[in-house]
């Protein structure tokens, strides 16, 4: 039988709402959603290798037990018997915090790994917690933390009505959008520069959104904050600054004058390579814009001086006035589980970092995590506190990680190691035990995390669009199976009275928040109301009703509930953006902190890079339409067609270097060497040369055909874990030093 489902594609995080066809357990068509309030129809490549991913014949269908080198398909019980032995032995003999646990990308578009996976986590109470976040966007929310009070309080810019827009260190027309959720990128792009907006990018690559652009300016890798303080200290020179509104919600503005007067466009041209001149224009054009945003991405994040590069976008977009304006830089208000839009309004106890400390390096604590370049350290560097067990959900740092090699080396050394995935891949071919979650369109799904990053207000459910088959276990009930095992509860848990658990735990804490919705009321009440469901689903159904938009249990009866969105196949609209200053700041003091210590400390480093001017040739990362980190490799229809993993190198350096196009190149770094075909193209600067990351698949012991025929490089064998950017512990993709031959 025929049928229709309305999805949202849980692939990247543009959120697109798709029409999925389906007769009995097949996939048949996959198109945009036409009704679907926030992409209105458009989709990209990738939306319709969800058919084949849900039919790959690798994708694992069953838990897999590994004994020496042969794998085993085994039921959930002894898989869960194993994971207790496992786990049980290490705990035992070397405490909690020798389990480590690493969470990659896909948690933040999966309803449990934003609900249940917590429970995992402090179920599990390791202070040996790792993330793809410190490969990634860790600065900004390090910045946006210090800067508003909560890590997601992260301003976006408010795309589809400003007048300008400076983007630096984002290719959205590649990637569809990070920490900005807006499908059709290039649409609303167009759109843009229709209405006689500009768009200006600043990336060492002609990208395919720099194409786009009215102008586009290469810079040297990793100096984004160079040339953010000369644009600033343009505007504060030339009288340009103009904070209005923002002028009583903003501490340390004096302290931010006093540190850009030595950033001046003369004095950061030479490192950042952008010639004075183009700077001061560059602050001109932003700041007599009547609406303009700045916006900074990867590139600007996975780079040395990552977290002052992240907050000063956001001092620019404070001292133009554009902040938290229509047409600026403005911040969403989900509609569910956000930390800007529960408990008292306007103030809150802020963030701190450094509650702990890794043990060899000392790399502080951030957001309950520690940067995830120290893993390797923290399992081959021997000693009491040496890490023995990993549990890895949803992640694959040995691509995705630096220093992979060492990384992947350290892993074949673990005691014991559990994954949940669904490849048996370059990091879970480590595992002891493989526990794999069902196809994604067997389960609901909710974008709990993107909705805080929206250039619209929206909430969307979409139920599952397949059944769940007998015998599988949702990927929730995994994780509560496991939580149950690192709680002392054994390996046959009872799933069921642990959701109740949850559940009962999230209502009290709810109705304890100053300033909930639901002060006062009876949990008994809550909890009955929400009886009928279970899981992520019933979690959901709390957060909606308890927050912003919330029916708040019956008190605003055409509040937002789950059962209000299941109403709502195409999505809700809860309108544009609108200011949230103050209401949305979570600082102690109630107001922006432009100036936080640790920033003003790490500007010293900052200014002490002013003497150096490297030469040195520089590698920098890209993404490509048809990709998506490490793990969309085994879809026949993405990879498909002329091999994406070239290296890209300006004609100048070929010639000096003696590369010709097609030609196999040796790429070395302090950390490694690799070799890769060579793509020769004036798209990129000269003296970077760029490696797209996510490839490598030729490791043995991986069960991927398709990817194992498209292997590719991978390029953090080159990245080098010991530098770092030190306030967020971040990883440097961008910029690392590296010397290129042709291969003999
Ligand atoms: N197709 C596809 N889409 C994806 C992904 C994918 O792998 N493939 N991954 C998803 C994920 S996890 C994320 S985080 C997002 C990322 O989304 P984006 O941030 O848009 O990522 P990229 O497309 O890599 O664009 C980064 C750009 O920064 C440039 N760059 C490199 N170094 C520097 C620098 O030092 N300064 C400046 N100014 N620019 C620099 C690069 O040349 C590149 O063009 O994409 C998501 N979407
Ligand atoms: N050099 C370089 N390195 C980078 C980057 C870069 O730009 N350059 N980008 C960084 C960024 S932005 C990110 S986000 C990280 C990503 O780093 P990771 O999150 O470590 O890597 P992914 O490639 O996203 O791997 C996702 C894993 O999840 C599995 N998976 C997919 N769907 C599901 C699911 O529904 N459930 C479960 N349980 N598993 C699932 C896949 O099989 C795969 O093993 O990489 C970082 N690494
Ligand atoms: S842009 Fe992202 S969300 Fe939209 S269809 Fe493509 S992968 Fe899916
Ligand atoms: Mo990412």
């Amino acid at each position: 039988m025929q049928r229709v489902s309305y999805r949202t594609c849980p692939l990247c995080e543009a959120t697109c709402g798709l029409v999925i066809e389906t007769s009995g357990r097949e996939v048949v068509a996959i198109r945009g959603d036409e009704e679907d309030v926030l992409s209105g129809g458009f989709l990209c490549p990738k939306a319709y290798a969800l058919k084949e991913l849900d039919q790959d014949p690798d994708r694992l269908r069953t838990p897999r037990l590994r004994r020496g080198t042969t794998w085993h398909e085994v039921g959930w019980d002894e898989a869960f018997d194993e994971i207790a032995r496992g786990l049980g032995a290490v705990m035992t003999e070397h405490g909690r915090n020798a389990v480590a646990a690493y969470v990659g990308n896909p948690n933040a578009h999966n309803i449990s790994g934003l609900t249940h996976l917590p429970v995992f986590l402090r179920a599990l109470g390791s202070r040996s917690v790792f993330s793809a976040s410190t490969a990634d966007q860790m600065p900004k929310q390090v910045s946006a933390g210090l800067m508003f009070g909560a890590p997601l309080s992260i301003p976006v810019p408010d795309l589809d009505r400003t007048d300008h827009l400076l983007m630096l260190g984002a290719d959205p027309l590649a990637s569809n959008g990070s920490l900005l959720t807006a499908p059709d990128m290039k649409g609303r792009l167009r759109r843009l520069r229709q209405r006689r907006g500009r768009l200006v990018v600043i990336d060492p690559r002609r990208s395919l959104t720099a194409l786009e652009a009215d102008e586009h300016h290469f810079i040297r890798p990793g100096t984004d904050a160079h040339l953010l303080f000369g644009i600033l200290h343009t505007i504060l020179a030339e009288g340009l600054a103009k904070p209005g509104r923002l002028t009583e919600h903003v501490n340390g503005l004096d302290r931010v004058q006093a540190l850009a007067r030595e950033f001046s466009p003369d004095a950061v041209a030479p490192v950042c390579r952008i010639a004075p001149e183009t700077i001061r224009q560059l602050a001109r054009d932003l700041a007599r814009a009547p609406r303009a945003a700045v916006y900074g991405r990867i590139g600007t994040c996975t780079q040395e001086f990552g977290t002052l590069a992240s907050w000063l976008v956001d001092v620019i977009n404070t001292v133009t006035g554009n902040l938290d304006r229509v047409g600026g830089a403005m911040f969403a208000k989900a509609a569910a589980g956000s930390r800007n839009a529960s408990g008292t309004a306007g103030r809150g106890r802020g963030v701190r970092f450094g509650r702990w400390a890794s043990r060899v390096r000392g790399l502080p604590e951030l957001y309950g995590e520690l940067p995830v370049s120290c893993l390797a350290e923290e399992i081959d560097t021997p000693g009491d506190g040496r890490l023995r067990a990993l549990v890895t959900i949803a992640g694959n740092p040995v691509l995705s990680a630096p220093n992979a090699g060492r990384l992947d080396a350290a892993l074949a050394g673990l005691e014991f190691m559990v994954s949940v995935d669904i490849y048996l891949n370059e990091t879970t071919r480590h595992a002891n035990v493989v526990l794999p979650p069902p196809s994604s369109l067997a389960r609901g799904h909710y974008d709990l995390a993107l909705y805080n990053l929206a250039v619209q207000n929206v909430a969307h459910y979409s139920p599952p669009v397949f059944p769940l088959a007998p015998g599988k276990l949702d990927e929730w009930e995994i994780l509560l199976r496991l939580a149950g095992i690192v709680s002392g509860q054994g390996p046959r848990a009872d799933v069921d009275a642990l959701d109740d658990f949850v559940i009962t735990q999230m209502i009290e804490r709810e109705l304890a928040t100053p300033g909930s919705r639901l002060a006062g009321r009876d949990p008994a009440e809550i909890r009955a109301a929400l009886a009928a469901r279970r899981g992520p689903e019933r979690v959901l159904d709390l957060l909606l009703r308890s927050g912003p938009y919330g029916d708040a249990f019956g008190s605003q009866p055409d509040g937002l509930s789950l059962a209000a969105l299941e109403r709502a196949p195409h999505g809700l609209d809860l309108g544009p953006l609108e200011p949230r200053i103050p209401e949305v700041l979570r600082t102690p003091s109630g107001k922006i902190e432009l100036a936080p210590d640790a920033i003003v400390e790490d500007v010293e480093r900052l200014r002490r890079s002013l003497a150096t001017t490297s030469s040195d040739l520089v590698m920098v990362g890209r993404r490509h339409l048809r990709s998506n980190n490490s793990w969309m490799h085994n879809l026949p229809v993405l990879v498909k067609g002329k091999p994406t993993c070239t290296l890209h190198v300006h004609p100048n350096d070929a010639a000096r270097l003696g590369l010709r196009d097609g030609g196999t190149a040796r790429i070395a770094s302090r950390v490694g060497t690799v070799e890769a075909p060579v793509e020769i193209t004036d798209a990129i600067m000269p003296g970077v040369v760029s490696l797209p990351h996510g490839w490598g698949h030729d490791r043995p012991g991986t069960a991927m055909a398709v990817a194992a025929a498209h292997p590719g490089t991978n390029s953090n064998l080159l990245a080098d874990g010991d530098v770092l950017d030190p306030l967020s512990g971040n990883a440097v993709f961008n910029g690392i030093p590296v010397t290129v031959a042709p291969a003999s």
